[in-house]
């Protein structure tokens, strides 16, 4: 089973399923240790590691590299956040077939103009492209994937933008016509009350994904009984490391001895095991059994 149809399956098992963010291959593999069913290789982590603002500043190509990379490391499927897809319905194509071969379980697109601002950033700017336009990249995107398990979300940026819950509703019902996988209703209210609104009033059968970083106490089990099929924590991952990283390196500064700050990292050897999937010793002696028997080794 591919990737694709990894999370297909999962989306049918499980009442949820639970996806993390990463920035990296290595964040990536901690995630997937560490019990979650799926990879979100966001664009704000991925932006933010480049140090430049989540904004449409990176490529295509520097995200795709990102995701392809989780892909490759991970065994659990990688989501890929592709903003608003890189242009217009062409690009969208060409950017599906890149993503799909990749080994990459889905795609995200949100219905914002080019260049878009990260959804959660005070004072940004979240216009919407036309339902027309969007409907378009899914149209494109649905025509370029070779499997039909490979998972297009439509994200949904009324809320974000303002515009309100009739244009939300309105675009979600436009966005499973055209066939979206998945619809995610994006929010950044500190309360659940405008997403479960959503949902209550969704009659559409494509399940919906959330992105709970404003609203963070919300409960699973809330969002289980709201319908809701998949949650992203798309950026506390990105976050610890920040937070940890920038403690370590004050005290590091200040410090006599790096006897002081041991305790707050990992050992070398907690990095070499998480490497490990790459069992050099047996892959040599795989090799060397080969040159034995072409007779290069006697
Ligand atoms: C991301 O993680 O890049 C997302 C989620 O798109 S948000 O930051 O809420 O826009
Ligand atoms: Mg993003």
């Amino acid at each position: 089973m591919n990737q694709a149809e990894n999370l297909v399956n999962l989306l049918e098992k499980k009442e949820i399923v639970k996806v993390c963010g990463a920035y990296d291959a290595m964040s990536a593999k901690l995630v997937e240790l560490n019990g979650f069913d799926a990879i979100w290789a966001g664009s704000f982590a991925i932006s933010a590691i480049h140090n430049v603002p989540d904004a449409s500043i990176l490529t295509m190509t520097e995200f795709f590299n990102a995701a392809s990379n989780m892909a490759q490391t991970c065994q659990i499927p990688v989501i890929a956040d592709c903003d608003t897809g890189y242009g217009d319905a062409n690009n969208v194509r060409h950017m599906v077939k890149k993503y799909e071969n990749a080994g990459i379980a889905g795609i995200c697109m949100e219905d914002k103009t080019f260049p878009k601002s990260n959804s959660l950033l005070k004072g940004g700017d979240n216009q919407l492209l036309s339902e027309k336009d969007f409907v378009a990249k899914i149209l494109a995107a649905n025509e370029a994937k070779q499997n039909k398990s490979f998972t297009i979300i439509a994200r949904i940026e009324a809320l974000i933008s303002g515009i309100g819950m009739k244009e939300a509703l309105k675009r979600a019902y436009a966005y499973e016509k055209a066939g979206a996988d998945l619809i995610l209703i994006h929010s950044k209210k500190i309360s659940p009350e405008e997403i479960f609104e959503f949902s209550e009033s969704w009659n559409g059968s494509v399940p919906l994904v959330v992105i709970p970083t404003t609203y963070y106490s919300v409960k699973i089990d809330e969002l289980i009984d709201h319908k809701i099929k998949m949650v992203i924590y798309a950026n506390q991952t990105l976050r610890a490391v920040h937070l940890s990283l920038s403690r370590l390196l004050q005290k590091m500064s200040d410090a006599n001895s790096m006897d002081e700050v041991q305790d707050q990292m990992s050992s070398m050897e907690d990095i070499f095991q998480l490497q490990e999937t790459y069992d050099l010793k047996s892959q040599e002696k795989s090799i060397e059994e080969k040159l034995r028997k072409l007779g290069y080794i006697a």
